[in-house]
C-alpha cells in the first residue's frame, strides 16, 4: 500500500470541486496506477506516486478541503492544512477554464487568492478543460493576470507532461 513519503517531492492539487483534479492526478500516474483512498479530516485524501528519472514525486489530492474559505474550516481541517503544507513542495490549483463545473472563473480566481494567502508554498496556476474552450476571450483575462499558467486538457492528457517538468524543477532546487 502506498504511503506518504517524506522524501519525495510533494506536488497538492487544489481547486473547485469538478474541475478535473482526480482526472489529473490519474493521467499523472497512469505509468504507475498507484492511486490510494485515504482517510483525512472528513474528506479523504488522495496520493498518487510517480517515479521520473528515477526520482520520486508524489501528488496529494483533497477532495473538499481547499475548495472553500479558510474562514469557513473547523480545527481538524486547519490541523490538515498545516500538514499539508510542510509536506508539500508546490500546489497545483487547478481552475476550469470551460466554467462547466458551474464555478465562474472570477470565483475560481478568488479562491486562488485565498490558498496563496494561506500557503507559503509556491502555487503554479493551471488552466483545466482547455479542450472545452472554443473562444479563449473570457478565459484569457484571467490567464494574463497570472505568472506563466500552464494549459491542460486533463482528460486529453494534454500539457500533464509541463506539470511533471514544473515538478523536476522543484526537484532541482531543493537539492
Ligand atoms: N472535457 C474535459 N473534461 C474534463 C477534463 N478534466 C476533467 N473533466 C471532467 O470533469 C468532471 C470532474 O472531474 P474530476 O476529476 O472528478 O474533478 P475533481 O476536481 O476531482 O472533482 P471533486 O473530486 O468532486 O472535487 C469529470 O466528468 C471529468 O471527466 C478535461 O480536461 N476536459
Ligand atoms: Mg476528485
Amino acid at each position: 500500500m502506498p504511503t506518504i513519503d517524506f522524501e519525495a517531492t510533494t506536488a497538492v492539487i487544489a481547486g473547485f470541486p469538478n474541475v478535473g483534479k482526480s482526472t489529473l492526478l490519474r493521467q499523472l500516474t497512469s505509468a504507475e496506477p498507484k492511486v490510494a483512498d485515504y482517510p483525512f479530516t472528513t474528506t479523504g485524501i488522495q496520493i498518487g506516486h510517480i517515479e521520473h528519472k528515477w526520482m520520486p514525486y508524489q501528488f496529494i489530492d483533497t477532495p473538499g478541503l481547499l475548495d472553500r474559505p479558510v474562514d469557513d474550516m473547523n480545527e481538524i481541517e486547519l490541523n490538515a492544512m498545516v500538514a499539508l503544507e510542510h509536506l508539500a513542495d508546490l500546489v497545483f490549483y487547478i481552475f476550469d477554464a470551460s466554467e462547466t463545473s458551474g464555478y465562474p472563473l472570477e470565483s475560481q480566481m478568488n479562491l486562488y487568492r485565498g490558498i496563496k494567502n494561506i500557503f507559503n508554498t509556491p502555487i503554479q496556476c493551471v488552466f483545466n478543460k482547455m479542450d472545452l474552450v472554443e473562444d479563449t476571450t473570457h478565459v484569457d483575462k484571467y490567464i494574463e493576470q497570472l505568472e506563466n499558467p500552464i494549459k491542460l486538457s486533463a482528460v486529453e492528457g494534454i500539457g500533464v507532461s509541463e506539470l511533471i517538468t514544473k515538478m523536476e524543477e522543484f526537484n532541482n532546487e531543493k537539492k
